[in-house]
């Protein structure tokens, strides 16, 4: 019997030892110490020895079993530490990727083309304001001309917030809230651009999109004229996209300016563009805005910003630019 448990320990040993897992050593265990173990049947054969053999080979077997436990747990532990070393290896994160350049990140192509076109009208003298993308009714609307009721308002497919009286808070339109509240809060003269995010209720198409992007511009002081309007837009036009472009305007409506006008831009190739709106400020709208227009005198231009740096791109649909798939956006 005491042979026998000495060769039971002498053939476990190496085997709790060369363990290649937890999960093997767990299986290796209830092999070895479990139930129905050599050892655990030894002691269940103990009955008929006398008893001075029976307490010999029972302290044998219970020395044999706190070897081969206490081998176990050397083993796990080994097992537990070089488990604990991988996870760790494999977490790592190497924080010195991020200074690699060709791995970081650059601002959106709409992020590009506005600050460029502030880059344009600074060097030109202007400063920038921004505004509430959240509105009143009055600052959106009201103050430039809009009456309540009036047709122009279906210009807009206005998305409403449900914020105080029905109808009385929007998601601006257009930036033009922002000239409003400069023309409110600060006395002329104003030579200023408003870049910023509008809403439009519409079904996103190739050219369309219900969020977009604006610059809108505001100059008020004496003796402004419609020679003046005309010369900024083209100064613009020749500074933003290159000498060979040329600008002109077209009569068109706005309530917020009289006169009015469509300004396209022609193409060295002799394309025309159509980008935006302009005019001069209508004096209903000086006067909202607590500016005497027999003494100043004003012209506000606006344009879209995205279609304008999709084409710069040669991106047909403006969708493509917000779906924010970075291998479509890394490009640009
Ligand atoms: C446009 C076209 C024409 C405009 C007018 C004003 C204000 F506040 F001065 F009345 N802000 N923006 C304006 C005029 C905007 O965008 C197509």
């Amino acid at each position: 019997m005491i042979d026998d448990i000495a060769r039971i320990e002498a053939d476990a040993a190496p085997r709790i030892a060369a363990a290649a897992s937890l999960d093997e050593l767990r299986a290796l265990a209830a092999e070895l110490l479990g139930k129905r173990s050599a050892l655990s049947s030894l002691k269940s054969g103990l009955g008929p020895l006398d008893p001075d053999a029976r307490r010999e080979a029972g302290t044998a077997i219970n020395r044999a079993r706190d070897v081969l436990q206490a081998a176990v747990n050397a083993r796990r532990a080994e097992l537990e530490a070089e488990a604990r070393r991988e996870q760790l290896a494999a977490e790592r994160l190497d924080l010195t990727e991020v200074t690699d350049a060709t791995g970081a990140g650059h601002l959106h192509l709409v992020t590009q083309a506005m600050e460029r076109l502030e880059d344009v009208f600074v060097g030109m003298g202007f400063t920038v304001a921004e505004g509430p993308e959240v509105e009143t009714d009055w600052h959106n609307f009201g103050a430039l001309n809009f009456p309540p009721d009036h047709p122009a308002r279906d210009m807009y497919d206005t998305l409403y917030v449900e914020f105080g009286a029905p109808g009385s808070t929007l998601l601006r339109t257009h930036t033009s809230p922002v000239q409003v509240r400069v023309m409110t809060s600060q006395p002329p003269p104003i030579y200023m651009v408003m870049p910023g995010r509008v809403y439009r209720q519409d079904t996103p198409d190739a050219t369309h999109m219900p969020v977009f992007h604006q610059i809108e511009g505001l100059v008020i002081d004496r003796d402004i004229t419609f020679a003046d309007l005309a010369g900024t837009l083209d100064t613009f036009t020749k500074a933003f996209f290159g000498g060979d472009f040329t600008s002109r305007l077209r009569p068109s409506y706005f309530p917020f300016t009289e006169p009015s006008a469509e300004y396209d831009i022609r193409r060295p190739d002799g394309s025309w563009l159509e980008l935006g709106g302009c005019g001069m400020v209508h004096p209903n709208v000086l006067t909202a805005c607590g500016i005497d227009p027999e003494e100043w005198q004003g012209f506000a231009f606006g344009f879209g910003l995205d279609r304008l740096g999709a084409s710069a791109h040669g991106v047909d649909d403006l969708r493509d630019l917000f779906t924010n798939d970075v291998r479509f956006l890394s490009q640009f």
